[in-house]
């Protein structure tokens, strides 16, 4: 740090940073200066991209006081600070997310329309950044979101990626991936500082030295690149707080390669230089299915190594005795992705400040806590040894050591059992030797959890069970939970606004407070202005839905909605197989036109581009749905809507406006799932397995107001033991054989028997996540479906409960439990 000490006379310069005036005048004031300031136009010569920059910035403006209190404060104090290290945020749309965290939500509309501005105009050119792919990067969001709103010292680590998840669009029913370039025009709501920039090295050897007469090991890299922070603020809802989300870009150093350099091709070292730039190019589109490829370990080690040394130089006071570490930081892994700051941690602890091993290794273990995310095998990340040892050698040598150290305490314990000790080894070595992260996220981590009760189990039994005998303290439940600020109270404002009316404001920080609504379900006049709300959310989509392109939902449809990641598990397959039964049943005569409840079918879904079945679901998906909404037969009951690229902003037109929210996933599989919680907080029924937080929702919400079907995990597990052969389930159940000889037939392909084939002989003699066997049972709970919202008194009542006994599902929920069982952290006063 060589910035001279500043000795400022000037007035000004010696008074704080005051923000802009909380007025109109104020803000449309701020307002103008940004757009003749900052972007360069007047008000008459710009344009809605000039208006929505200027209106970031004077947001951010606001902010700005705080932010630097709560920095300066995070350095003074000595309470600990929550470090969440997470390769996603999935963070949606910021500008009414700050607005309404600042309170400027009314300010700021009234500012802009005397400028003859319609802030919904500036609303619409947002692009989210998608820097995540599903539930656990949207998890990793709401979460900074829950700590900055409860006053917890927290910093969220990730990867600024310069392209996030992949734009999705479709051609003749298939998905074409497009590049997100949500930088182009401009991201207002990040500050790059580099100034700060860490230097993080790869590859190279490791040699030993004598340091005074103590042997040592050092690394000697053999490239680097920096990595430059981008801060973005996270402004706690009404507190005044503002947190930090420091999110790494990769830029090339200027140490260029002496030797091509001095060869004379200057042109080739800045490009070889260059290259490291990629790290932080571009989002890896698998949502639990792990590739193993070496730039996503770049992208591992570079962002936790860069925040790791942040922490330590930046955070933490100036020689501070990092023995007493533990006591002011936790490393939250979000999944096996950081799990390579465990050895990190001990190389700058042993190699860099000199400490002996068990020291380094006691408070290393006390510096990290594991949340683990899926019971999917393929879902678990493994390293092999030629890679890693190749990028990080240093790192492969600690883990040795870390694996060595363990198997000698197992042995203590259990004995000479090789058996039991392959099992546990860090190391794996079949097909080939690989580092198993989860394992060593397990041995290093305090504490490791699952994201709902289920899952938790289930870790403890199956997955890590070895490991639970040894420590079983070391294992714990979180549920997840969702933010209300952006989920109910932005999302659904209409709904927000007739809670506020019952209870009074409190309930956006203090979720449990909807319990309040229970008493309101059986009050008909209450029941009648819900129903308006969730009918005018209808409209709202529907006409979201028509500037994208697509049809109008019709008025009186049952809104049934399935959005999440497209991924066998989930089974978008055993929905269209519904949907496919409900289009044969009418026009074969088996079901009466007149009787079928009308309903759309809304998917949202992306498929990893290099996810093959995935894709042709999507195909299968949307060519069903262009047969069924066009036969005459069916007369306009049935339609299936597949918007294309769903993301956040769009889950934020549909969940409002859901009738029935599809949570069909195997039991066993999902691991919690986070789009059922948003849905049965905005009223929303499910209809769902006993799986993930499904189990949870259902004990809440109650048997009645609930649609549960299929296996349970336990029924799973024996069906499969027994040997389980879909083919008989087909013979058996004569609905589900007529749906997929529909779809064998090709008539969902202009007669073409050959596209839907791979699918269908999958379902037929594959099936691995069993939705043959848990086809009847779902098309029962349909019927009750049915049954249920011809009753439309009995079905408002019954969503007015979902809203009332969903308080749990907050995200301020998750934190208190994280902080109570893993973190122990204290808000700063
Ligand atoms: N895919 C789980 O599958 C869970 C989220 C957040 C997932 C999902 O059930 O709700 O994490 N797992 O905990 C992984 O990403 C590995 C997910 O989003």
């Amino acid at each position: 740090d060589n910035t001279p000490e500043l000795r400022p006379t000037h007035p000004l310069a010696l008074a704080p940073v005051v923000a802009p005036a909380a007025s109109v005048d104020g803000f449309a004031k701020q307002f103008l200066q940004n757009l003749n300031f900052d972007q360069g136009v007047t008000l008459s010569t710009s344009d809605v991209n000039d208006q929505y920059l200027a209106l970031a910035y004077t947001v951010r403006d606001y902010l700005m006081a705080r932010w630097f209190d709560d920095r300066a404060q995070q350095k003074a104090q000595q309470n600990k600070t929550v470090c969440y290290l997470s390769a996603e945020y999935l963070l949606g749309r910021q500008l009414d997310n700050n607005l309404l965290a600042a309170r400027l939500t009314d300010i700021a509309t009234e500012a802009l329309a005397q400028c003859g501005i319609d802030i919904d105009d500036l609303r619409q050119v947002e692009i989210e950044p998608g820097l995540g792919n599903g539930g656990l990067g949207r998890l990793a969001a709401c979460f900074v979101d829950s700590l900055a709103t409860m006053s917890i010292p927290a910093i969220g680590y990730g990867i600024r990626y310069e392209y996030g998840i992949f734009r999705q669009a479709f051609a003749d029913g298939q998905q074409i991936e497009q590049p997100d370039a949500w930088l182009r025009m401009g991201s207002p709501w990040d500050f790059a500082h580099p100034e700060a920039a860490q230097t993080i090295s790869f590859a190279g050897t490791t040699e030993t030295y004598d340091d005074e007469g103590v042997e040592r090991t050092r690394w000697v890299p053999e490239w680097n690149v920096l990595a430059v922070p981008y801060n973005m603020m996270v402004p706690g809802y009404h507190n005044g707080r503002v947190n930090t989300l420091r999110l790494w870009r990769a830029v090339a150093t200027n140490a260029f390669d002496l030797h091509t350099f001095n060869s004379g091709d200057y042109v080739e070292s800045v490009r070889a230089q260059t290259f490291a730039e990629n790290i932080s190019k571009v989002l890896y589109p698998e949502d639990s299915t792990p590739q193993g490829k070496e730039l996503r370990l770049q992208q591992q080690y570079f962002f936790v190594a860069a925040s790791i040394a942040d922490f330590i130089e930046n955070v933490l006071p100036e020689d501070f005795d990092l023995e007493n570490l533990p006591e002011r930081v936790i490393f939250q892994l979000n999944d096996t992705h950081p799990v390579i700051g465990v050895p990190e941690l001990m190389r700058v602890l042993v190699d860099e400040k000199k400490l002996e091993w068990d020291a380094a290794w006691a408070i290393t273990q006390k510096c990290f806590a594991y949340t683990c995310h899926t019971l999917l095998p393929e879902a678990l990340e493994v390293w092999s040894v030629d890679l890693l040892g190749r990028l990080l050698p240093r790192h492969l040598e600690i883990i040795y050591r870390i694996n060595d150290e363990f198997l000698l305490e197992v042995r203590e314990r259990f004995g000479d059992d090789e058996m039991l000790i392959r099992n546990m080894s860090i190391i794996g070595e079949h097909p080939s030797r690989s580092v198993r992260m989860a394992y060593l996220a397990t041995v290093a981590g305090s504490k490791v959890n699952g994201v709902a009760e289920l899952h938790s189990q289930l870790l403890r039994d199956n997955v890590l069970k070895d490991f639970a005998t040894m420590w079983p303290d070391k294992f714990t439940n979180v549920t997840n939970g969702v933010t209300p600020r952006r989920f109910l109270r932005l999302a659904n404002p209409d709904l927000s606004a007739l809670i506020t009316e019952a209870l009074g404001a409190g309930w956006t920080v203090d979720l449990e407070r909807l319990r309040g609504l229970e008493a309101l379900a059986d009050d008909a006049d209450f029941r009648e202005r819900f129903a308006a709300v969730k009918a005018s959310n209808k409209r709202r989509l529907s006409r979201v839905l028509e500037a994208r392109g697509e049809t109008p939902l019709s008025d009186d449809h049952l809104i049934d909605v399935m959005i999440k990641r497209l991924h066998e598990y989930k089974r978008q397959t055993l929905k269209v197989l519904h949907i496919v039964s409900t289009y044969e049943g009418i026009v074969t005569g088996r079901l009466d036109v007149d009787a079928v409840q009308p309903r759309t079918f809304l998917f949202g879904a992306k498929a990893a581009p290099g996810y093959g079945m995935a894709k042709r679901i999507i195909h299968l998906i949307n060519a069903v749905g262009e047969v069924v909404s066009a036969d005459e037969r069916v007369q306009g009951k049935l339609k299936v809507l597949y918007p294309a690229n769903y993301n956040v902003t769009l889950a934020e037109s549909i969940i409002p406006a859901a009738d029935l929210s599809e949570q069909i996933s195997l039991a066993g599989k999902e691991a919690s799932g986070t789009g059922n919680m948003k849905l049965a907080l905005n009223g929303a029924l499910t209809i769902g397995t006993d799986d993930g937080a499904n189990v949870e929702i259902r004990k809440l919400v109650g048997d009645d107001n609930f649609f549960l079907f299929g296996m349970s995990e336990p029924e799973v597990e024996a069906l499969w033991a027994d040997g389980y052969r879909p083919a008989e389930f087909y013979q058996r159940d004569e609905r589900l054989r007529s749906a997929i000889d529909l779809i064998a037939s090709g008539a969902f392909s202009d007669g073409d028997r050959t596209v839907f084939e791979p699918l269908v002989s999958n379902l037929l003699y594959e099936d691995r996540f069993m939705a043959l066997a848990d086809f009847s049972s779902y098309l029962d709970a349909q019927e009750r479906v049915d049954a249920a919202y011809a009753d439309q008194d009995g079905w408002v009542r019954s969503a007015i409960l979902n809203v009332a006994r969903s308080g749990y599902f907050s995200s301020d929920r998750a934190m208190r439990d994280y902080l109570d069982r893993i973190w122990h952290a204290t808000p700063v006063s």
